[in-house]
């Protein structure tokens, strides 16, 4: 990837999620696990593009199963805003989350630039429930879906764009806990996604081979939203709803490796921090070095 600035924007917002503590993820990512040292050390422009912290409470809206409606759709469309100006400055967008719903806001900006826009969904879950199929309410389980155009209205349709990214521009990795209205999506529209089963089988470098060349002709920017419960619990235990099963410290790092020398990347996010769940800020030195990866660091 060409980048000519990593632009780090902090999403402190935890209303999407069932258990709170996201919203304190971007605080730890910067300030316990150091990202601007890991940032410096790889001898890339970067700033600092501050935080979204959206100023007033919104008046509550109607909803049959979305939890924290009102707020997740203030986020979203502020996020989106900040998204495609970064898009429009030239940056490489890198949010810090934050919980999953702050990627209805990412992708929405994004697609204001990329009309044939990949998404890399790495992720234990596959967040494509809709009000009608979720089990929770929350949020962060639907915003697969809602960027695909599925589910409620008032957040598929921000921006003007509806869908904002097409089925076969999406790769879902790391899946194994998927429930039975997301099974049913998938195969209805075909989605590509790579369970851990599959990535039993196959290993994580064909997996990740498939998915980059699933994108590498027919889209116009990839986005990498990185889920941190597809890693195994063992590693990453600081999220809120984590699986076991899941990606080893090295095949998470590898696949992110192949990313970056793949040079498609074009955005990224790491969400589902929870540091009140964390231990001794694990999981946040892990997000930290799996950014290193996927920004070009090398073992040797
Ligand atoms: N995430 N499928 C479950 C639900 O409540 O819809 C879990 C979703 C988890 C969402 O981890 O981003
Ligand atoms: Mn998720
Ligand atoms: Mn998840
Ligand atoms: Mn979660």
């Amino acid at each position: 990837m060409r980048i000519k600035e990593v632009a780090v924007l902090s999403v402190p917002f935890g209303k999407g999620a069932g258990t709170a503590g996201a919203e304190l993820g971007p605080a730890h990512i910067l300030h316990a696990a150091s990202l601007e040292t890991k940032l410096a050390e790889l001898s890339i422009a970067y700033r600092l593009a501050g935080e979204l912290r959206p100023a007033v409470q919104p008046p509550p809206l109607q909803s049959a199963n979305a939890k924290h409606l009102a707020e997740v759709h203030q986020m979203s469309s502020e996020l989106a805003e900040r998204v495609s100006e970064l898009v429009a400055d030239g940056s490489f967008p890198l949010l810090l989350g934050g919980d999953h719903s702050i990627s209805i806001g990412t992708i929405a900006g994004l697609a204001e630039h990329y009309a044939n826009l990949g998404v890399i969904w790495f992720d234990a879950h596959s967040d494509l429930n809709t009000e009608d199929t979720s089990p929770s309410g929350n949020i962060h389980g639907m915003s697969l879906g809602i960027s695909l155009g599925s589910g409620i209205p008032l957040l598929t349709g921000l921006r003007g764009i509806v869908p904002k990214i097409k089925p076969e521009h999406v790769a879902i990795v790391g899946a194994r806990s998927l429930d039975t209205g997301e099974k049913a999506y998938i195969r209805s529209l075909g989605i590509a996604c790579y369970t851990m089963h599959d990535i039993d089988r196959l290993g994580i470098a064909r997996v990740m081979e498939k998915v980059i060349g699933q994108f590498k002709q027919t889209t116009d920017g990839v986005h990498v939203s990185f889920d941190v419960d597809s890693l195994d619990p063992l590693e990453a235990p600081g999220t809120g709803t984590p699986v076991k099963g899941g990606l080893s410290y090295r095949e998470a790092h590898f696949a992110l490796e192949l990313l970056y020398q793949s040079g498609i990347v074009t955005s990224a996010e790491f969400v589902e921090l929870n540091p009140a769940l964390d231990q001794h800020d694990q999981t946040a030195r892990l997000a930290v070095e799996l950014i290193g990866s996927l920004l070009g660091e090398q073992i040797l």
